[in-house]
């Protein structure tokens, strides 16, 4: 019985560390259906106050041009021939970057999403169509409103200071975009300091627990 269970820890560890191995660095985590009142991450930025961006930051929904975002409120980030395209999202001041999510709004197939390195490069690149299909550009339907969420790992982590929209038709409307960054090393060490704190507080407290006689 021992034996077995063993066996299936050990398969679903191999199993787990695999796909950490063979992914590639920039991935797409998740796409949740939109809500009409936003219930994903804390925004890093709403476009309610200024955004490292290039590109139209508008409130309107116009007919044909552009629309807001399903469950976005005040100012969002559009991008098409009629605001300007490509847009950019500098994020070169947050350093290392581990996963971003946005609501990416009425997901058409034109939409190009590219994470840039410092030169340029690109290191990963997704198309409306990999986010929902079909890319129609629904304003209504929760699935072509999602929250979408990237995942970074190893070198893209530091290698990534841009986001790139493109988009052939009007348009690529985002909003509430949620920055996570790698913790800094200073970081790291604080909560290295309060594990061994707590640790030595655990050792110390045992031998009071033991009995007295015996
Ligand atoms: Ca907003
Ligand atoms: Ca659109």
């Amino acid at each position: 019985m021992r034996t077995i269970m063993m066996k299936t820890l050990l398969a679903a560890t191999a199993a787990m560390a695999l796909p950490a191995a063979a992914s590639a660095a920039i991935t797409l985590g998740s796409v949740t259906p939109g809500t009409a009142v936003y219930s994903g991450p804390t925004p890093t930025y709403n476009f309610e106050s200024p955004a490292p961006v290039t590109g139209g930051l508008v409130t309107n929904t116009s007919t044909g041009v552009r629309a807001q975002p399903f469950g976005s409120t005040g100012n969002y980030w559009t991008v098409g021939p009629a605001d300007g395209s490509p847009g950019r999202l500098n994020l070169s001041s947050f350093g290392d970057i581990s996963n971003i999510s946005f609501i990416w709004g009425s997901v058409d197939a034109y939409n190009l999403l590219e994470f840039l390195d410092a030169n340029d490069n690109v290191l990963a690149s997704f198309t409306g169509s990999q986010i929902f299909n079909p890319a129609n550009g629904s304003q209504t339907d929760p699935n072509l409103n999602p929250v979408v969420r990237f995942n970074l790992t190893n070198g893209s982590q530091s290698a990534f200071t841009t986001l790139r929209l493109s988009s052939t038709g009007d348009a690529f409307e985002v909003d509430n975009f949620a920055i996570n960054a790698v913790p800094e090393p200073a970081t790291w060490a604080l909560m290295m300091i309060g594990f061994a704190a707590v640790g030595f507080g655990m050792r110390r407290r045992r031998p009071q627990m033991a009995p007295r006689f015996a």
